[in-house]
């Protein structure tokens, strides 16, 4: 199975809860390494920017002012099948429809207060890990 890298984001909530150890628990106990880490309180542009491709859906003023609300931990993991595996920890966008077990059932509150993002694909991957790691070094491990 191919060795990929996911572009994760632990998003305002599950910061304020304190729980970024726990997430990270549990990306480490499915085999998956942090290879780049940073924490920001995203500006309004770098958010816009950053989901461009949901710019025309209903939800993305929403969804930008709640990922400006406070900081985010943002990381690269590195694994065998990232970013599917990455997507199978997360659970369902709507908290309410994810699967016992997953992030977003254990700490998330709300489709826009949904604790975590994650990449969804190799192209999409490439983007975003560019989007906040150009020009810093990744660490593969
Ligand atoms: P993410 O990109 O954050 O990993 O989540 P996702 O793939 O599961 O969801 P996506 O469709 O890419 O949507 C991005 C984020 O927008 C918010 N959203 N709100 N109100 C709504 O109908 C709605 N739909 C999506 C969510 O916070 C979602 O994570
Ligand atoms: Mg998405």
């Amino acid at each position: 199975m191919a060795i990929e890298r996911t572009l994760s984001i632990i998003k305002p909530d599950a910061v304020a809860k304190n729980v970024i150890g726990q997430i990270y628990a549990r990306f480490e106990a499915a085999g998956l390494k942090v290879v780049a880490a940073r924490m920001a309180h995203l500006s309004r542009g770098e958010a816009e920017a950053f989901y461009a491709v949901h710019k025309e859906r209903p939800f993305f003023k929403d969804l930008v002012t709640f990922m400006i609300s406070g900081p985010v931990m943002i990381s690269a993991l590195e694994g065998e099948n990232a970013i599917l595996k990455h997507r199978d920890l997360m659970g369902a966008t709507d908290p309410k429809k994810a699967t016992a077990g997953t992030i977003r059932a254990d700490f998330a509150d709300s489709i826009d207060a949904n604790a975590v993002h994650g990449s969804d694909a190799v192209e999409t991957a490439q983007v975003e890990i560019g989007f906040f790691f150009a020009g810093m070094n990744i660490y593969s491990r």
